[in-house]
């Protein structure tokens, strides 16, 4: 395969409903969108980095001028046969695996066309559909987030994240474990503590949480070990782990038990695989994360949760939660709290042209 021509836009869509997390806040989504050219086959790829760089390192312009200056000169033209022998052509830009992940899942989508089989199929997914969960961000008021569950667990969804921080923890994840009893439920503090919080994270073990998500630094394994030796409720971690190796360095250390897989922060479907068969030779269970994907970066999540050591709810609802109208048409959406693994070739969606012009902040065409 080759590619020939690479257009790039930012795109803007509003969220449904404001989100809030221990580090950040957002009322609108900032995406960068790829389509590619390569051998007669489209590809559609998603760059899923926040606008802000409160999650991760990376934000849309990082992702916008490390593809413009780097990944793009470093693929255009150049024939690859494989996904693995496609990474292999950047293989020297460190890090910025959000801009990677954009055009890597663009690859997948071309691929896939390419051979008439589904990205699911290609990667050797096991799974026709997905138990999906919520996460509801941080709220002005506890009775607004009860709604939020009551509603959600109505409609089927099969768990329920609750984003949590200081003054934002124990009280308020008891009175929501108090509603809903056996419910599965599980946190996430965004990096919201240190090992001098302990007050705050101990009393979470009495709650019955599948896990909790990332409790202490972005950039830590050496204190998530220390508190997960202090802690029944496994300890899950989504913003430390970036490649394989470094779960493997992470499970064996003892700093959680359970991991999180982003398509998006772990620089495309590939490593992601690769993280999932990790896992599954040690038996630790994963599950997909999300980063308000819209449609593209959705399907290439569904794509990698239908691999079969993703035996926990992920974070992949329905388009509905998030956008009143997504770049694909028709959008992904759950059913009873499951949604469907697209079967068609490749990502198997369809990105709606006027949608993409209609929320665009930035446009700009590369050929060869
Ligand atoms: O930490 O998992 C996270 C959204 C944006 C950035 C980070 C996170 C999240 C979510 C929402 O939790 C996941 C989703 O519903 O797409
Ligand atoms: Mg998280």
């Amino acid at each position: 395969m080759r590619i020939d021509r690479v257009q790039l836009w930012i795109v803007r869509l509003p969220l449904v409903r404001g989100f809030t997390t221990s580090s950040s806040s957002k009322d609108r989504i900032d995406h960068i969108v790829l389509k590619i050219d390569a051998d007669g086959a489209i590809g559609w790829g998603e760059c899923a980095s926040p606008a802000d760089p409160y999650y991760c390192a990376e934000t849309t312009q990082t992702c916008r001028h490390i593809l413009e200056d780097f990944l793009i000169p470093a693929t255009i033209g150049r024939e690859w046969t494989s996904i693995d022998e496609f990474t292999r052509l950047y293989r020297n830009v460190k890090g910025n695996r959000f801009a990677k992940a954009g055009l890597e899942i663009a690859c997948w989508d071309a691929l896939g066309k390419a051979r008439g089989k589904s990205v699911a199929e290609l990667l050797g997914g096991t799974r026709a559909t997905i138990e999906s969960g919520v996460s509801l961000g941080i709220e002005s008021e506890p009775a607004i987030l009860f709604d939020q569950i009551d509603r959600f667990i109505a409609l089927g969804y099969k768990r329920v994240k609750l984003k949590i921080k200081p003054g934002w923890d124990v009280e308020i994840v008891g009175a929501v474990r108090d509603r809903c009893r056996e419910f599965p439920l599980q946190v996430d503090a965004n990096s919201a503590y240190t090992l001098d919080d302990l007050q705050h994270l101990k009393p979470l073990d009495d709650f019955n949480l599948l896990l909790i998500e990332q409790p202490l630094a972005d950039d830590d394994i050496i204190d998530h070990a220390r508190l997960q030796a202090m802690m029944r409720t496994p300890i899950c971690l989504d913003e430390s782990v970036h490649t394989a190796e470094d779960a493997r360095k992470a499970l064996d250390l003892g700093s959680c038990r359970v991991i999180n897989v982003k398509t998006s922060r772990v620089g495309g479907l590939l490593e992601a695989k690769r993280i999932h068969d990790h896992c599954l030779g040690r038996n630790v269970p994963v599950w997909c994360g999300g980063m308000h994907e819209f449609g593209i970066g959705r399907a290439a999540n569904l794509a990698l949760a239908s691999l079969p050591g993703f035996t926990l709810p992920g974070d992949i609802s329905g388009s509905d939660r998030y956008y009143h109208e997504d770049l694909i048409d028709p959008p992904i959406l759950a059913d009873r709290g499951v949604v469907a693994v697209p079967k068609g070739p490749g990502l198997g969606v369809e990105p709606l042209r006027d949608r993409i012009e209609c929320g665009s902040l930035y446009y700009r065409d590369f050929t060869i």
